[in-house]
């Protein structure tokens, strides 16, 4: 089993320049081919705080740089890695810090978790451990209704940076889009407008990332994620999938999370396509503190410190909606998140009264 993991990983990186950190704050890269290192050397991050609270432990320190399920591939401080078997739901991530001794694996505290749920429901984790997070999009397919405003939400709360990538601005259709989601978003976080396939409006991505931050895109499946990744180191080579031809949707191609360090500084977790964003443990203050665009309110500008925004009096969204200054069309999306994360809290509890 493990042998038959560690060839699928083979395959993977096979003549590739791996990566991993080494203790917040380095980056260890090994290059190998076919599975050989080659070569190790280490570049300083600037502003990452070293944890070394769990030096000296025993086992060996490493950070979890994919998940297979029922494996997670570690890569250990002096660039060797490693599989090691996990239970299905283990709650492992990729970006976890771990200690792996023989066949058991310590996960180490997270610095950050992002978090969403599904249509059903259910609980994802989609990386730990991140400084930024990249929401990916582009004119096709377009991103379902809310998803950029929830992803941005659930990152802010989760202390992470978003900033938007409008990809595909090489198609004719990407015009409209590009000065519809500037309009919205410039002014709340960073929005790179660039094309994974000409290449163009890469750079400043790449300065962004450059800074040493740990970030992840995310997603609907056919945005170009994967493709971006390998715009931007090329040696990656991720599997990248055509849109289907009944519905200019993606295919799922991505199936495994997992995490590459970028030639200029950086990593990146790619991850595979999903459709929701769900809000996961965020109150109705978070939703009003961290929704775009209402940024300017946060002053203290409602009358009600806990003000929701909905039919408080003094409250300045309002007002600004009343103004035209946040569209009718903005606040509309705020709503609906606002109603999902109230009914959230009211079910939290009544699970409590039952308990
Ligand atoms: N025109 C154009 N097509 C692009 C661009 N980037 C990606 N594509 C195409 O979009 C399709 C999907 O790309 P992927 O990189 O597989 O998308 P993904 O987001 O990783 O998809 P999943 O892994 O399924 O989540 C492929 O046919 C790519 O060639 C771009 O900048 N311009
Ligand atoms: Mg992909």
């Amino acid at each position: 089993m493990t042998h038959c993991l560690s060839s699928l990983l083979r395959l993977l990186y096979c003549g590739s320049d791996v990566t991993g950190r080494s203790e917040y704050g380095r980056i260890v890269t090994v290059v190998r081919t076919t599975g050989q290192r080659v070569k190790a050397h280490s570049k300083k991050i600037p502003g990452r705080k070293p944890d070394n609270s769990f030096e000296g432990a025993a086992g060996q320190r490493g950070i979890i740089v994919a998940h297979h399920g029922v494996a997670v591939e570690v890569l250990f401080h002096d660039g060797t890695r490693e599989m090691v078997r996990v239970k299905r739901r283990s709650g492992h991530v990729v970006g976890d810090e771990v200690l792996v001794t023989g066949e058991v694996l310590e996960r180490l505290p997270r610095r950050t978790e992002l978090r969403r749920r599904d249509a059903m429901r259910g609980v994802h984790l989609v990386g730990a451990n991140l400084d930024v997070l990249g929401i990916v999009v582009a004119a096709f397919p377009q991103p379902p209704a809310g998803f950029i405003d929830r992803a941005i939400v659930a990152a802010r709360a989760a202390d992470l940076d978003p900033f938007l990538v409008i990809n595909k601005c090489d198609l004719e259709q990407a015009a409209d889009a590009v000065a519809t989601l500037q309009g919205i978003y410039a002014g709340s976080v960073q929005v790179f407008s660039l094309s994974a396939v000409t290449g163009a409006g890469l750079a400043p991505l790449l300065e962004y990332l450059g800074a040493g931050h740990r970030g992840a895109f995310v997603g609907t499946t056919g945005v170009g994620k994967s493709s971006l990744l390998n715009a931007i180191c090329p040696a990656i080579d991720l599997k990248v999938g055509a849109l289907n031809v009944f519905n200019d949707k993606g295919c799922n191609t991505t199936t495994v999370s997992t995490l590459h360090a970028l030639p200029d500084g950086g990593e990146l977790i790619d991850t595979p396509g999903f459709q929701d964003f769900g809000l996961v443990d965020i109150t109705m203050q978070d939703l009003a503190a961290h929704y775009p665009g209402f940024e300017e309110t946060h002053q203290g500008a409602c009358r009600f410190r806990n003000c929701r925004h909905r039919t408080e009096p003094g409250c300045s969204v309002i007002e600004l909606v009343a103004q035209g200054r946040i569209t009718a069309e903005r606040y509309a999306t705020y709503i609906e998140i606002l109603n999902e994360v109230e009914s959230g809290e009211l079910e939290a509890r009544q699970r409590e009264w039952k308990n």
